[in-house]
């Protein structure tokens, strides 16, 4: 029980409280930051270093009247143990617990729900403009990361913000960290102004000028008034931000109250657009997440005491992520075509060791997967071999470029989709569930999803030499099925499927992650005296029709099974092409029904949404005892152990 945090019902609680009460909150919530992520796993780094930004803002600000915004979402442990949620702070990222990021159905504290990064600034300016049309009167501020910073919508919400004028406090939450060290020219330009390099660079770069044209020199020192003061006054270090139109106050050490109150108090009362440039440490407070932000930016459990992960089972296979990874660092090294891409992505994609070995072909290009894949398409246009390597749920953000750049022009662009279906604990914004859909509507699209990580390998292979246009794959975050990775890497043919299992009773069409579980509970079906077909389809796009037309002929109960939605999905594509070439028979579709999907454990949310082989098994039961009498198998085990070291 914490002498604080047990107290504290809401912010009111902390306002009016001396600076050394809230060090001492700051300190409360740290230690129970740390210990709960210690557990459930979460977003640490993050988290600890908001903690003082956001006990100053609920402390100045009148929350939840006034509005905060947080980007992401992932840094806001803090705001939720100071808003009522302590007592279920423990259950945070478990199902049915506190979500991982900010949610309005869970507070009116959380103005806006997030996840995907850098959408802060847009929400704030529309809440803002709400408000005025309304008449009303509340504050509004956004806190957006560096990392945020790098992705473009920041930058078409600033635009917009400074051409409205409306009363609005960006607060720009800089540790110099995205989830790896932060990139790119946005990147180097903050980091100028935070060591001061920016404003000493425009001074030399001045005196250097006057020292070369002194006539016109002095006429313009004389029009910015007098020299090295309005030289300040004139190359003003926030000048970017002034020039869309902000007030730019800062940077200021987003450690200490001392700084941070006085003047959140000051800004709060300003008028028009003003970004306050904060300046903390990711991980901060916590030794082991100092030392390294990268590793503890999301980990999973530790020990808390020395910061040490259990090490990692022998006994379990590889992960998807790895085996892609190594199986493209290995190509690139025989192929000088291959190109690496990420939006921010490195460690959790596996690429890291893509950059070791083939660091001139690697692109980190900040949180801006619209670019990315756009950047792609310029690459494959040029003859290269692009690897545009997205998590499935960010790859929504590239809809349009998929479509329109990558598609439309057939380019060979090889989208490969980590973290395909359902995450876990990350929860409903970062489930891959939609890619099928958004994918196969592209014209020229190719779509696989390996049922295992030799056939992922495959699919490597055959979309390194897939030049007739663009190629997507989708894996799952999870283990393998521990099957041998044969060498060498054979290709697939394009859009054929297989048979993995014969039976005459049923047939079940899988793909990706859930032909698998589809076996299991073939093999559970079998015990109990029925027979089902196994297909593993492997193309979304294009499917193998000629094995469709043969698997309706021979059987009259047809099942689809896939860890997507079912609206447009893989099951969707299956009946719509049953229309044509068996027409009456249609596939009864296990599929994600039309809702979101919660965070929690993999398992237990498809049991939840009646997607586990149990459910497989009993349905095909159901429908096969219509014709005969049969006895109840046994109960089936787990479809997959889907943990994963790192959160997103
Ligand atoms: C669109 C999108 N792409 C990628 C991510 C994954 N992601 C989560 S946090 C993060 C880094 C954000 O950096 P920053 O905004 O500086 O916040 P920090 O973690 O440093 O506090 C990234 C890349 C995401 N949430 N959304």
């Amino acid at each position: 029980m914490r002498k604080w945090l047990s107290r504290i019902e809401s912010p009111a609680d902390i306002r009016g409280l001396p600076v050394s009460d809230l060090k001492e909150i700051a300190q409360e919530i740290r230690e129970t930051i740390a210990e709960t992520v210690s557990k459930n796993g979460g977003h640490l780094g993050s988290s600890l270093g908001a903690v003082e930004l956001i006990l100053a803002l609920h402390y100045v600000f009148d929350t939840p009247r006034d509005r905060l915004i947080f980007d992401v979402g992932h840094q806001t442990y803090a705001h939720k143990l100071l808003t009522g949620r302590y007592d279920r702070f423990p259950t945070i990222r478990t199902h049915g617990g506190l979500a991982p990021f900010t949610r309005r159905a869970e507070s009116e504290y959380d103005s806006f729900g997030a996840g995907h990064a850098s959408t802060s600034i847009s929400a704030a300016l529309g809440m803002a403009v709400a408000r005025d049309l309304k008449g009303e009167e509340f504050r509004v501020v956004s806190i957006t990361g560096d990392g945020a910073m790098t992705g473009g919508i920041c930058y078409e919400g600033l635009n917009n913000a400074g051409a409205l004028g409306a009363d609005l406090l960006v607060i720009l939450n800089d540790n110099e960290m995205s989830i790896s060290q932060n990139v790119g020219a946005i990147h180097r330009y903050f980091n100028r102004l935070i060591t001061g390099a920016f404003y000493n660079e425009a001074k030399d770069n001045t005196e250097q000028f006057i020292q070369k044209f002194p006539t016109i020199g002095r006429k313009m020192l004389s029009l910015a008034h007098k020299v090295e003061e309005h030289i300040k006054g004139f190359l003003t270090p926030g000048i970017f931000f002034e020039e869309l139109g902000f007030r730019y106050i800062g940077p200021i050490d987003g450690h200490r109250f001392e700084q941070l109150i006085p003047t959140l108090r000051s800004v709060r009362d300003f008028r028009g657009p003003v970004l306050l440039h904060v300046v903390t440490q990711k991980g901060q407070g916590y030794p082991y997440s100092e030392e390294d932000p990268v590793v503890y930016h999301g980990p999973k459990g530790f020990k808390i005491d020395t910061g040490e992960f259990s090490p990692v089972s022998q006994s379990k296979p590889p992960l998807y992520t790895d085996v892609f990874a190594e199986t493209l660092t290995e190509l690139a090294a025989e192929d000088e075509k291959i190109v690496a891409i990420t939006p921010a992505m490195a460690v959790g994609s596996g690429l890291t060791m893509f950059e070791e070995r083939h660091p001139e072909r690697f692109f980190d290009c900040g949180i801006a997967e619209e670019h990315a894949i756009i950047f792609a398409a310029g690459l494959a246009a040029e003859g290269l071999r692009p690897f545009a390597v997205v998590y499935s749920t960010f790859l929504q953000r590239g809809f349009d470029p998929v479509l329109h750049d990558v598609a439309l022009q057939n380019l060979p662009v090889r989208l490969a989709l980590d973290r395909g279906g359902l995450v876990g604990a990350d929860g409903p914004t970062h489930h891959g569930v939609f890619d099928y859909a958004y994918l196969r509507i592209a014209p020229n699209m190719v779509v696989m999803a390996p049922k295992d990580e030799n056939e992922l390998r495959r699919m490597v292979k055959t979309a390194q030499l897939y030049d007739a246009g663009p190629i997507a794959f989708r894996y799952p975050r999870a283990h393998g099925e521990g099957v041998p990775l044969v060498e060498p890497i054979e290709p697939l043919e394009i859009g054929k499927g297989e048979i993995v299992r014969e039976g005459a009773d049923a047939c079940l069409i899988a793909i990706g992650a859930m032909v698998y579980p589809a076996l299991r509970a073939a093999d559970i079906l079998s015990a109990a005296g029925i027979e089902v077909e196994v297909v593993n389809a492997r193309f979304v796009k294009p499917l193998d029709r000629e094995l469709l037309a043969d698997c309706a002929r021979r059987h009259t109960l047809l099942y689809t099974y896939e860890d997507h939605a079912r609206a447009g999905g893989f099951g969707s594509a299956v009946n719509e092409a049953l229309v044509e070439l068996a027409p009456g028979r249609q596939a009864f579709m296990f599929a994600i029904p039309d809702q979101w999907v919660e965070h929690g454990d993999v398992e237990a949310l498809w049991a939840d949404l009646g997607m586990a082989p149990e459910n497989v098994v009993d349905r095909i039961l159901d429908d096969v005892r219509q014709a005969r009498p049969l006895p109840r198998p046994e109960p089936v085990k787990g479809i997959a152990d889907c943990r994963l070291p790192m959160a997103d």
